[in-house]
């Protein structure tokens, strides 16, 4: 009967259509004369859904089945945005999918608008981690991911006055076809309480974790489709409820509110995403979470283990743990707890398989951004867990003094424990110590991170254990789905779509490089997608641009070290040379859009006044006849990830301006990059590879180096003006109030002067400006310009999350291939 009567999910056009109407009339109760275009969004989404759920229970049943080693990456974000065209287009439905829906009434395009991003996540981290799956499915790897289901995702940023306000992003206020609840798969997590010590049957001493209370974490499964495959994998969310609906006896006694509060405490946990990026916050509920994702996450890996009854010997053989970034460091307490207490087996052994089971990322190199919780905080929440890492730091310091004796100074610098008052746990000496492989995300980064924050670590392990995966995205959505029309030249232009899962065959686009018509072609593509920005910003901030000026692009985070704050001085110096120019002498400038985009973390107080000090300067440029249109500046609201599906297509170079050695790798780059942009940066993360890529003629760099920059920060202590000319013009040009009261923007220019430039944008502010010039003198050679723009792409194919996902499973996670087997 299963056979029989199991779903026909045929892909045909008549069969879309069938179950649209069908879910129209059932799912969504509507009758067929009363659908909107969100209706029409939500019957063809379920429609898409129904054929995901197939092939997620196949590649399961398949994974199941083979039962080969799984990787399981944990990540607290995953900025998934939008799902529906993505589907289609890994599933191959778009075709007959666009057709179907043109005959019911539709557009394609105004259908995909209606869907709300699944915004779970901050930046770069977070969308890494979505590229990730996407490559992990593609390539038909048993693997999982493991995250929170934030009943508010990221906030949502508006402009009032130019100042960033901030709104919840209530994205599962209509409901949500892209994830399967799993009502029963639940599992209990337990906070507080005390430690009881016992001597067991055998007489080992052992520890209870006893009382306290217990919450309920509830999965909702995402699935992630794969291109081009029937793989389709998992991202498992859990979601906290109160383990009993209500406090009966304290409602009896009539403490209504009391129960109701209790229940609200327990859904807390999962609430909300912390918007902060590349900064640590030390609050209560931000360590619960961590640990409520962490504790269920690993109850359900070792279940499944367990299932295949195969010795704990063999966990390493079966489970490889990612844990993206430290956020989920107690994992690795975690499971040695499982191990020792739970399970019974000895201290190291236990520790053996624990080490060989995780392997940790870092992101970032900033001290603030450095994970360190109280050591009483742990004690009260996690009291077992902190006897545990004490017991962890002991043994590994004794390995220490045995391998390099009476050196206190290392053990100090070494120790998991940071003697303070209070004491703190350094969450990343925890995940290098209970990992067996620690990687950074993009060369410099990686060597960086051996000379500077883990140098001491190398004294003691050895270099073997740190390793460099850079990073990489996935060119299906950041190509295929985001840049149609480009999209569809390079297949036609390589004769088949094989690029889209060997992006090293983009190669092949050199030799037509001087092709004609395939270059007019590759013109016509950007400038569409310029057009399809200028339309966009037309509606998001009302400013009228011109799509044949040269799109200058930084959407990003907001953040010192990501130097905004000298793009939008750039932008000062540049308004004020076009002012003292004639009409004649400004006829020969490129003329430029300078659009910017990006959120603040609600409590970073100079990010936001960079916000406001760019839309200040907007205000005056676009306003200011007397240039003539030469210039244009726009800040983008509300940053995320379908509205970067329409700006990156669209930049003709891209800023990546960042202080050498601050920017781990990041991925945007990347994208801009394969879309034919060419990119303005610094020598720094991944800019430096795609460099090396692409070739140093088609990418501008400029800057001091990662290996000045101590000197030149010790060089700034004794002075206390910005040495550069030029950027003190331009602080005398706001602090005479040409851009609206000067003194809101003392603060930021203090960073400058009385703050010590610690970001050193004096000392980049010169080359920065030669280097602009350059850009404008390049654009000005239309034809040599789009050659670069045509080997950039063409040079793009390491930097494919494909490239990055086999690295990590060849070299780290000792993985292969599952393909899924499909009945019939
Ligand atoms: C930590 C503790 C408490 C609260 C928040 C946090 C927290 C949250 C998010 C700390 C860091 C982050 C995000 C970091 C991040 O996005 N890093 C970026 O990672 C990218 C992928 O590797 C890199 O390309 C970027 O260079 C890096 O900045």
């Amino acid at each position: 009967l299963w056979e029989k009567y199991g779903a026909d999910e045929s892909d045909d056009k008549e069969s879309f259509q069938k179950s649209f109407i069908r879910h129209v009339t059932t799912t969504l109760a509507r009758s067929i004369y009363n659908i909107d275009n969100f209706s029409a969004y939500q019957a063809t989404a379920h429609s898409v859904r129904d054929r995901l759920i197939k092939r997620w229970n196949e590649t399961q049943q398949t994974h199941t089945e083979v039962d080969s080693k799984r990787v399981y990456y944990l990540s607290l974000e995953f900025l998934l945005g939008r799902s529906l065209d993505n589907a289609l287009l890994n599933l191959g439905l778009k075709d007959n999918y666009g057709g179907g829906i043109k005959e019911l009434g539709f557009t394609m395009e105004d259908v995909l608008e209606q869907e709300v991003d699944a915004a779970l996540g901050n930046g770069g981290l977070g969308r890494l981690a979505a590229c990730y799956m996407d490559s992990l499915a593609t390539m038909d790897y048993p693997a999982w991911g493991y995250g929170l289901r934030y009943t508010y995702g990221i906030f949502q940023q508006r402009l009032k006055d130019g100042y960033q306000i901030e709104f919840p992003d209530y994205w599962l206020n209509f409901d949500n076809p892209w994830e399967l609840p799993r009502l029963d798969v639940v599992v209990d997590v337990q906070f507080c309480g005390s430690v009881n010590r016992y001597t067991d049957e055998e007489g080992h001493e052992r520890y209870a974790w006893e009382g306290g209370d217990t919450l309920q974490a509830i999965a909702y499964d995402v699935p992630i489709p794969g291109y081009g495959t029937k793989n389709c994998i998992n991202i498992r969310l859990w979601s906290s409820k109160p383990k009993r609906q209500f406090d009966l006896t304290r409602f009896n006694e009539g403490q209504y509110e009391q129960a109701v509060y209790e229940q609200m405490q327990a859904e807390n946990i999962t609430a909300v995403l912390y918007p902060n990026d590349n900064h640590m916050v030390g609050k209560e509920l931000r360590l619960k979470q961590q640990y409520f994702w962490v504790a269920a996450s690993l109850f359900d890996i070792v279940r499944r283990f367990k299932k295949s009854e195969k010795p704990w010997s063999n966990f390493p053989l079966q489970v490889a743990i990612q844990l993206n970034d430290t956020h989920p460091t107690l994992a690795i307490v975690e499971l040695q707890r499982i191990l020792v207490d739970l399970e019974g087996i000895g201290w190291d052994e236990a520790w053996a398989i624990v080490t060989q089971t995780f392997a940790f990322t870092n992101h970032t190199i900033l001290p603030e951004a450095m994970e360190r919780w109280p050591v009483p905080m742990i004690q009260y929440l996690l009291p077992r867990h902190m006897q545990i890492i004490f017991d962890i730091n002991l043994f590994f310091l004794q390995k220490v003094e045995k391998a390099i004796p009476n050196n206190r100074d290392l053990l100090a610098k070494l120790s998991i424990i940071e003697e303070s008052t209070p004491q703190f746990v350094r969450m990343a000496h925890l995940a290098i110590v209970g990992s067996h492989r620690v990687n950074g995300v993009a060369a410099l980064h990686s060597e960086l991170i051996k000379q500077t924050i883990f140098k001491d670590f190398i004294q003691f392990y050895g270099e073997s254990k740190f390793e460099n995966k850079t990073n990489g995205i996935t060119p299906r959505r950041w190509l295929h789905q985001a840049n149609p029309k480009l999209s569809e030249l390079i297949t036609e232009t390589l004769g088949s779509k094989n690029w889209l899962k060997n992006l090293d065959l983009l190669k092949g686009l050199k030799s037509h490089v001087n092709n004609k018509d395939f270059r007019k072609r590759w013109v016509a593509a950007k400038l569409s997608n310029k057009v399809r920005l200028a339309d966009y910003i037309q509606k998001a901030t009302g400013v009228t641009v011109n799509s044949n000026a040269l799109f200058d692009v930084q959407v990003k985070r907001i953040h010192e070290y990501k130097r905004q704050f000298m793009n939008i001085l750039g932008v000062i110096h540049r308004y004020n040379t076009l002012k003292k120019m004639t009409s004649e002498e400004r006829a020969c400038v490129v003329h430029r859009v300078v659009i910017f985009g990006g959120k603040a973390a609600p409590g970073y107080y100079i990010a936001k006044l960079v916000i406001k000090l760019i839309n200040s300067v907007a205000e005056v440029v676009n306003n200011d006849n007397s240039i003539e249109d030469s210039l244009k500046v726009v800040f983008i609201p509300d940053y995320n990830v379908s509205v970067a599906e329409i700006i990156i297509p669209a930049s003709d170079i891209s800023q990546h301006i960042s202080t050498a050695g601050t920017e781990a790798s990041g991925t945007s780059n990347m994208k801009f990059v394969l879309n034919g942009g060419l990119i303005l940066g610094t020598v720094d993360g991944a800019n430096i590879e795609i460099c090396e890529e692409i070739g140093d003629d088609n990418i501008f760099m400029f800057g001091n180096l990662a290996h000045q920059v101590d000197d030149l920060r010790h060089a700034h202590r004794y002075r206390s003006v910005p040495v550069d000319p030029s950027l003190q013009a331009v602080i005398n040009d706001i602090e005479s109030g040409q851009f609206g009261d000067s003194r809101i923007f003392a603060p930021l220019i203090n960073t400058l002067t009385h703050g010590k430039d610690y970001y050193l944008i004096s000392d980049d502010f010169q080359s920065y400006l030669d280097t602009q010039k350059l850009v404008d003198e390049s654009y000005k050679d239309q034809e040599g310009w789009t050659t670069k723009s045509i080997m950039c792409s063409a040079h793009m194919g390491k930097f494919s999350s494909d490239r990055a996902i086999q690295e990590y499973a060849d070299q780290i996670w000792e993985i292969k291939p599952v393909p899924v087997m499909t009945k019939k």
